[in-house]
């Protein structure tokens, strides 16, 4: 692995004779499968890969509340309400354990957050997709936390502590709400013709953005080799994708939903679907801002932003004011 080290600017590969003793050192204990904690010396590209995945990780999850949150008060029933809140509230506590996680690199929650509203920082294709039923609920539950999980149980073992942990316990919470999504497809599939045919809707429009979640072909992947020499991410988009592809098919078979590529087919050599990629034109002018929803999303998320600074205020205010509170009355800083 030492010979294929890189430099954090998504495109050179360091040698190991071009490094220096720290980088070696640093290099030394990835490959040796030790995690890295906030405090010890980093590469600044490691710092900077890492800022900006963890940091785009959180958004999806913030701005993946909102296609979701459209339906919470027109959901069937109480129960399916309830379900629901509980799925988003935990997209937002996913978002906090992640901006966390990226907080001890060095960024302020605030830089993160004006990243998002500037347009520097992406958040994840898919959420620029409406949710135009309730069937989409289904398919958002199943297909798109299906494609994040199979992202995120693989990144549990992500070189980087903090984040490797908070990956342990989202997984935790997102195969729920992958199960939610699939029940609720199951429903609809053993409905009526109706039903049916509004889960097979949403099973059409949410495939290919599902399979753009793993992001572009390897071949046009700028940051992959790096990451993967980092141990940042542990697969390719393209294996990921496979992954996906192989787990997802039977479960469509089970619904009675066709998928819809038809050059979909077993691939016994490599042990393997063999389909269609997505549109990359379409997701990139999707990731470029120009998806079907970006601009609502972003409206969405400054506006709550604008609204909440009284709130911030007088958090901080409240903060400042109590500040020497521990220190009067003889507490000691631990
Ligand atoms: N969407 O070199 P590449 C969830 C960008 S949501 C937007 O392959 P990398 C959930 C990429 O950032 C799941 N942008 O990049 C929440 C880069 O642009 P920049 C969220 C994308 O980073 C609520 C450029 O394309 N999960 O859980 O090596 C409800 C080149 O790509 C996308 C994560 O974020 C995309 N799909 O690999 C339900 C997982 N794909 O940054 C569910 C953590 C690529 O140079 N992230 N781009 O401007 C990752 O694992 C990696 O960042 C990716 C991309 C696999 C996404």
């Amino acid at each position: 692995m030492y010979a294929q080290v890189v430099e954090g600017s998504g495109k050179g590969v360091k040698s190991a004779k071009d490094m220096s003793p720290e980088e070696l050192d640093f290099q030394s204990k990835i490959d040796a499968g030790q995690k890295i904690e906030p405090k010890e010396w980093m590469p600044e590209g490691y710092r900077k890969t890492l800022i900006r995945q963890i940091s785009q990780h959180a958004h999806s999850e913030v701005v993946g509340q909102l296609p979701e949150g459209n339906w919470i008060t027109r959901a069937p029933t109480l129960e399916r309400k309830a379900i629901l809140l509980a799925k988003v509230q935990d997209e937002a506590g996913h978002g906090l354990y992640l901006y966390s996680a990226a907080e001890t690199l060095g960024i302020s929650r605030d830089e993160m957050y004006d990243q998002l509203h500037s347009g520097k920082a992406k958040y994840s294709s898919i959420f620029n997709y409406p949710t135009l039923n309730w069937a989409d609920i289904g398919a958002v539950g199943w297909l798109v936390d299906g494609a994040a999980i199979m992202n995120q149980v693989a990144l549990q073992r992500t070189s980087y502590g903090p984040y490797s942990r908070a990956m342990i316990r989202i997984c935790k919470e997102e195969s729920f709400h992958q199960r939610q999504g699939f029940d609720i497809m199951m429903k609809m599939c053993r409905g009526t013709d109706a039903q049916k045919a509004m889960a097979q809707d949403a099973m059409n429009r949410f495939w290919w953005p599902a399979l753009m979640m793993f992001g572009p072909s390897d071949k046009d992947s700028v940051h992959s080799a790096e990451s993967m020499a980092w141990k940042i991410k542990i697969n390719t988009n393209d294996e990921l994708r496979q992954k996906f592809v192989d787990q997802t098919v039977p479960q469509a078979e089970y619904l009675g939903l066709t998928i819809p590529d038809e050059n979909l087919s077993w691939n016994e050599e490599k042990g393997g679907y063999d389909f269609t990629d997505p549109d990359w034109d379409e997701f990139f002018q999707v990731i470029s801002g120009n998806g079907p929803c970006n601009a609502e999303r972003m409206r969405a998320r400054t506006e709550a932003w604008d609204q909440g600074a009284w709130f911030r205020d007088g958090l901080s205010a409240y903060a400042e004011k109590h500040a020497g509170d521990n220190a009067n009355q003889g507490v000691k800083d631990v």
